[in-house]
């Protein structure tokens, strides 16, 4: 497969300085050559950038640095755009606001294509807030109700040109939710796994119902994978730990059954924040679950086990 690596080195939209650093981390930890060694053609693309033209402020007063997250959702959603016409870009955050900006390019190339966009969302977090309800001003906190269309966005934010159908998006290890986000994204329909519903059924059957969902309507499949999914024992290198995370082997579960049904398009590996790291394991870690995900077997299986 041609597989292009984009870094989008923002961290404006989190509450600690350090994501800047994601994408050289995932660089260091070897992602390029794990994935050739897989097989697949790699094209690093260097680092995006992003600068805003003039500040901007919102009546929230909490809101932080909209202007400069505004400026990298525009610049990453024309690039995940272009990028994705004749390749499987892979977004290396930076932190999560970078997905208001690809999730929407992705959605405007499936709109494009004629075919639905479907994304999953492995997150601690809904990062379902708008810019009125956010109370830290984080806008890693919002980029699902921005690419989903909800009200208020403009005209702070580029318009969305093809919104994400929430009843397409799945998020799985969810366990942290404030109160605003809670029933705005219930009534939303996106599908929300929090870690209880992992405990009582085990993450597979939660995401085979989903992965043939988009395979029977043709969908693309997008997935933002925040290190906070995982159990911060397992990946330190993250500002917001949320205990009680995803093990090891339950993300590598995920990255297996993704990889095995061949419908990933595009990939965000965000939140890495490795001025938090210890020696470095947390990116090696995501550059495995990477490889996994592009196809790195334990052992050979029949061809769409998920
Ligand atoms: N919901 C909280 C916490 C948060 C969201 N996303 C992250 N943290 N990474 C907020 O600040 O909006
Ligand atoms: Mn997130
Ligand atoms: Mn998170």
């Amino acid at each position: 497969m041609d597989v292009k690596l984009i870094g989008a080195p923002l961290q404006d939209g989190a509450p600690q300085l350090g994501c800047a650093m994601g994408p050289a981390a995932l660089r260091i930890a070897g992602l390029a050559d794990a994935l050739t060694a897989l097989g697949h053609r790699v094209v690093d693309k260097g680092d995006v950038a992003a600068s805003p033209s003039s500040p901007a402020s919102h009546p929230n007063a909490a809101v932080r640095n909209l202007a400069e997250i505004s400026a990298w959702t525009a610049r990453l959603a024309e690039t995940a755009w272009r990028e994705s016409a004749d390749a499987m870009p892979i977004f290396l955050g930076g932190d999560h606001a970078l997905s208001a900006g690809t999730v929407s390019g992705m959605a405007r190339r499936a709109a494009e294509l004629g075919r639905p966009l479907f994304v999953l969302w492995l997150d601690a977090h809904t990062d379902f807030h708008t810019l009125k309800t956010t109370t830290s001003g984080n806008l890693h906190g919002v980029p699902v109700a921005y690419f989903t269309g909800q009200p208020g966005f403009q005209p702070y934010f580029p318009t969305v040109s093809a919104p994400v159908d929430p009843r397409n998006i799945s998020m799985i290890g969810i366990r942290s939710v404030d109160p605003a986000e809670r029933e705005a994204v219930a009534k939303s329909g996106i599908a929300v796994h929090d870690m209880r519903a992992i405990d009582e059924n085990g993450i597979a059957a939660l995401l085979r119902p989903f992965l043939e969902r988009v395979a029977a309507a043709g969908g693309l499949l997008h997935v933002s994978f925040d290190v906070d999914f995982l159990d911060p024992a397992v990946g330190p290198a993250v500002s917001t730990t949320v205990p009680g995370g995803a093990t090891f082997r339950e993300a590598h579960l995920v990255m297996e059954m993704l990889h095995d049904s061949g419908l990933v398009a595009s990939l965000d590996l965000v939140e890495l924040n490795p001025f938090l790291d210890e020696r470095g394991r947390t990116a090696m870690l995501l550059v495995e679950l990477a490889a996994s995900l592009m196809g790195r077997k334990v052992m050979d299986r029949p061809t769409r086990s998920y």
